[in-house]
């Protein structure tokens, strides 16, 4: 027995199976259908198994789904804010019934997990999109996203943990509810204030959670949320090294590290109790979330989802049932004269402030700008320095949308020339007509086929900027949600610049080169973009180009010019 808060529904929940049983379904499971689990329901998995989602002992069912949507609450009385649901495919769900057993693997095939059919089902997604954003409208970013992910059916049941979800990195940093507790006992910490965080923390963030824990008469744990992170993607180290170099700056015995394998939603105020009972369940008492509601930004925009006021109120409102303490945030402000941070409703009337938002210090990274020290540590500022080249040096996805006949193709190889002109990059030219001949020869013109394509040219597309290279992609790519998604995709690898060739219909079918309008028009060519198929005008382009009126060589220039703007390549390199 320890003397830390108690877990919530009151005991720690933990799936995992003894040997034997392993041994027993591990011979079973041959002839037992399995999913591939995505990396969200990798989190979620992760979470039930090791009791950081206690008391949930298995996958929701429409009983406790419909409870949740609609009162906040699961069938047997406890506070659950949000869904836990397996979505499964239409194929997944026709073979299946109640009493079957369902393996869930990890990308690499390896079984992590059985759930025992209780129930496949079709989960109500306005309901889920209401509880998640207070919206189901369709034109909130986080309804769209959500709706576009999610399958038609679920399944239901206990689960049966066979192993966790393996990581090979920061094994050390990434202790279990249970472990975590442990700890805390040896250490002798009672009272834990969580400090959740995507980003990286420089010294107002440092100097915000050091007072608000005094405060508190907590030790401090620094929780970030890791569950989305890609083996590839060097952000990620780069955040940890970061929080790593941080760590020996806090005073001594005050706090920890530990990461939390948990995926952001995108959601609204309610993720807030998701993530109150996930710290509350690794042993912490008190609560905070990074300053702009960490792991709660729309992935589209990259804007808050709900406010801190939000987050208060509800968790406010439940605080007695959840029995941990939130703990706001509030933005510190260096003053310079003081040399010091202070709540930013502080400031003196003469006292002058400085600040530097992400945006700038981005800016910096790119530029090789140095990163003062008042903002963060050296050693913090190295660890950036060291994985962000400057941006003529980086990665980089030119990324074409338009119409057919709207001139894509031709600007992008007039780019792709200049650029092998300029030199110092690989440049690789995923023009439409050639993927399709050869990456996706067996599509067709579907929205799922179309979206299929441009996923499989996002991917190539992240790669070779990862790699350091040049990728111009020019296919149609008529619909939006895929293209913020190779969007996403791309820049944690390097810079991703969005073109509209926005030439109009009207022109684009005048100059008819392939004659595929005029078949279009006779309905010979179904599915046509823009005669019998949508084209969704992209709102977040970086260049729009009509070339309607201008040569392809002007074109080009237009283009490069944002790209010297934006420093990819150099002004001297333009030439
Ligand atoms: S998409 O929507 O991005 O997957 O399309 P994309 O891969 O760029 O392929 C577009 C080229 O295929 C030819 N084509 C069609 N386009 C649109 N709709 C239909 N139904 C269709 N059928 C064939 C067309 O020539 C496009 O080439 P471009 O170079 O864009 O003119």
């Amino acid at each position: 027995m320890d003397n830390l808060i108690s877990p919530h529904g009151g005991s720690l929940i933990d799936l995992l199976v003894d040997e034997d049983r392993i041994a027993e379904i591990r011979e079973q499971s041959r002839d037992w259908p399995s999913v591939d689990v995505g990396p969200r329901r990798l989190c979620d998995l992760e979470l039930l198994i090791n009791g950081g989602y206690s008391p949930l002992e298995g996958f929701m069912g429409s009983a406790d789904h419909e409870a949740v949507c609609s009162g906040m609450h699961l069938v047997d009385g406890t506070l659950w804010p949000l869904p836990v649901t397996l979505d499964v495919a239409d194929e997944v769900a026709e073979g299946l019934s109640e009493g079957d057993s369902l393996a869930l693997r990890d990308p690499e095939g390896v079984v992590l997990a059985v759930v025992r059919v209780a129930e496949v089902w079709q989960p109500d997604r306005d309901a889920e999109a209401r509880a998640l954003f207070g919206t189901d409208e369709r034109s909130h970013p986080g309804v769209a996203q959500h709706l576009h992910r999610a399958t038609g059916w679920a399944v239901a049941g206990p689960v049966e943990g066979i192993q966790p979800p393996v990581h090979y990195d920061y094994r050390e940093l990434r202790l279990t509810p249970h472990e975590l507790r442990n700890k805390f006992t040896r250490l002798g910490w009672r009272r834990v204030m969580a400090f959740q965080t995507h980003r990286t923390i420089h010294r107002a963030a440092q100097a915000m959670t050091v007072e608000a824990a005094r405060d508190a008469g907590a030790n401090l744990l620094i929780h970030p949320i890791v569950g989305l992170s890609q083996p590839g993607d060097a952000d990620h180290y780069t955040r940890i090294r970061c929080y790593q170099a941080l760590m020996p700056h806090y005073p001594k015995f005050m706090a920890r590290l530990n990461l939390l394998p948990m995926a952001p939603r995108g959601g609204g105020p309610r993720e807030a109790v998701l993530q109150a009972i996930v710290h509350k369940n690794h042993g912490c008492t008190h609560f905070m979330v990074d300053f702009d509601g960490a792991g709660s930004v729309l992935e589209t925009t990259g804007a808050p989802a709900y406010g801190s006021d939000e987050a208060a109120e509800i968790l406010a409102e439940h605080a007695d049932e959840l029995g941990v303490e939130f703990v706001k945030a509030h933005e510190a402000v260096y003053l310079e004269h003081r040399k010091r941070f202070v709540p930013a409703d502080e400031v003196p009337e003469d006292g002058r402030v400085l600040r530097i938002g992400a945006d700038e210090v981005r800016r910096r990274l790119d530029d090789g700008r140095e990163i003062p020290d008042w903002y963060t540590y050296p050693e913090v500022a190295r660890e950036l320095h060291r994985t962000h080249p400057t941006r003529d040096a980086q990665g980089l996805t030119v990324f074409f949308t338009g119409l057919s006949g709207s001139g894509k193709s031709t600007i992008a190889n007039a780019l792709r020339v200049k650029l092998l002109e300029i030199g110092g990059r690989g440049v690789t030219l995923l023009d439409g007509d050639l993927v399709r001949t050869n990456l996706s020869s067996e599509l067709g013109f579907s929205k799922e086929h179309r979206d299929l394509n441009i996923r499989r040219i996002g991917f190539v597309a992240a790669e070779i900027t990862r790699a350091g290279g040049v990728a111009i992609c020019a296919p149609i790519a008529p619909y939006d949600v895929v293209r913020r998604e190779v969007r996403e995709m791309v820049e944690p690898c390097g810079g991703f610049v969005l073109v509209h060739v926005s030439t109009s219909l009207e022109v684009c079918e005048s100059r008819d080169r392939k004659g595929m309008y005029a078949k279009a028009r006779a309905g010979i060519i179904k599915e046509f973009t823009g005669i019998s198929d949508p084209y969704e005008k992209p709102g977040d382009a970086d260049v729009v180009i009509d070339t309607e009126g201008v040569t392809p060589d002007e074109a080009t220039r237009e283009v490069l010019l944002f790209l010297e703007r934006q420093g990819y390549i150099s002004a001297q390199d333009e030439g």
